[in-house]
């Protein structure tokens, strides 16, 4: 089973010319199944999901999703990548099927999509100067010191998080990927860049770099859980998706899918969509 990222202008023309045909107003599982596959949006953000640079996909995520369609009959997984801002409006334009890229279960977003049960669960982190030279641990840190710059991905939980705690837009950095944030962490140019846990040390694993250090979790901040997400006309789709999810879930092979990746598959076990869209955050 195959996950290829679009590569080619080609590959995305045919896929347009392929969505166009879709019905826009759901994509049921008889037509994925008809399409031979489903179009998923991702972020490229390791473990959560990743693009080598052979164009497959790997990550939790998309691994979870890839089994799962292909156990509903869908044979492939054909990825796009996506500022987590713009995931929810791609899918709801027809532009993908699912977005399984640990997109965390918020109010907002759970009235704006059909979520599955819940998957990926981690808490927030930050990544700063060796010895946390601002004493950042919190997001509320960052508001009460003047001279604190967060970067955080565009429309993603960090940059919420630090908005909501006061931290004045001009001080929040939106960060197109991982490498530049540590890249202007290195730089000055931010104080602190802010992901999920997994996420950030994975980077840091990368970096290698003795002057930066994780803070991690951020206080105050809670843990999230994401799952995949759906447009809301398309709940049977999402339904059939959770019926498969629990069978992983019971049989073990959900743990043996997502902790090699670093994620607790007990976590995600734990809790529910219900707890998880109502929770405060
Ligand atoms: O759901 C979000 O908004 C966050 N999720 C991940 C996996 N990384 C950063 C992003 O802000």
């Amino acid at each position: 089973m195959k996950t290829r990222i679009l590569a080619t202008a080609a590959s995305i023309a045919a896929l347009v010319a392929v969505a166009g045909g879709m019905s826009a107003s759901a994509a049921d599982l008889e037509e994925l199944k008809e399409q031979g596959f489903a179009r998923i949006a991702i972020a490229n953000e390791p473990p959560y999901t990743a693009v080598g640079a052979d164009g497959k996909v790997s990550g939790a995520a998309p691994d979870v999703a890839r089994v799962i369609f292909e156990r509903l009959g869908v044979k492939e997984v054909v990825a796009s990548i996506s500022e987590y801002g713009a995931m929810i409006p791609g899918l709801q334009a027809g532009r993908h099927d699912a977005i399984t890229a640990g997109l965390f279960m918020k109010p907002e977003r759970c009235n704006a999509v059909a979520y599955s049960e819940p998957i990926l669960c981690d808490a927030e982190a930050f990544a700063v100067k060796k010895g946390n030279p601002l004493k950042l641990t919190s997001y509320k840190d960052i508001a009460d010191n003047a001279n604190a710059k967060i970067g955080a991905p565009g429309g993603g939980t960090e940059e919420k998080l630090a908005l909501q705690a006061g931290v004045p837009r001009d001080r929040v950095i939106v960060v197109p990927d991982g490498q530049s944030g540590i890249k202007m962490l290195q730089d000055g140019r931010i104080d602190v860049y802010s992901l999920p846990v997994l996420s950030i040390h994975d980077l840091m694993d990368k970096a290698k770099d003795p002057n930066l250090e994780v803070v991690a979790p951020v206080v105050g901040a809670p843990v999230y859980c994401d799952g995949a997400a759906f447009r809301k006309q398309d709940v049977a789709l999402r339904d059939a998706f959770d019926v498969e999810l629990k069978k992983l879930k019971e049989s073990g092979e959900f743990a043996k899918l997502i902790e090699p990746y670093g994620f607790s598959a007990k976590a995600a076990m734990s809790t529910t969509r219900d707890k998880q869209c109502a929770a405060a955050q």
